[in-house]
């Protein structure tokens, strides 16, 4: 086996052993076969689950690549139903080597102080584009600085 062909089989096997996982604040679900589906990776964003505590002002996204790179878009909405409006909470930024990432201070609009939305990591990986999502809820008190990550 040649090497290019060595590295072609490891990338196969990265694709095999999954996508991504957002760590922080808490999924709504990870299935490896779903996560392809926007905007929430295959969950319903409807469904009554608990919603995770996030600064509006700044608070971590922890997640883990399982590829060798990807460039991330973090976004988010107060549409509960994750149907409509979200919008980019930071620049996309590239992730090159596979493992944990994480964002110590992503804030979202001041005027969302109080109110529950989702969260959302999506990556654009070698083998396509992957969402998570998080529903998440403000807290007003700052988190400890890279509590998460
Ligand atoms: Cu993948």
């Amino acid at each position: 086996m040649t090497l290019r062909s060595l590295a072609a089989v490891l990338v196969l096997a990265a694709s095999a052993a999954g996508h991504f996982t957002l760590d922080y604040p808490k999924t709504l679900g990870f299935d490896e076969d779903k996560e392809p589906s926007g905007p929430c990776g295959g969950f319903d964003a409807k469904s009554d689950s608990p919603s995770t505590d996030f600064h509006v002002g700044g608070d971590n996204v922890a997640t883990n690549l399982l590829h060798p790179q990807g460039v991330w878009l973090y976004r988010a909405t107060l549409d509960t139903t994750g149907q409509s409006n979200w919008t980019a909470i930071h620049p996309q930024v590239q992730q090159s080597g596979l493992g944990k990432f994480c964002q110590p201070a992503l804030g979202v609009n001041a005027s969302w102080a109080g109110k529950k939305g989702l969260i959302s990591a999506v990556v654009n990986a070698p083998d396509g584009i992957l969402y998570q999502a998080s529903r998440a809820r403000d807290r007003p008190v700052p988190p400890a600085p890279r509590r998460r990550c």
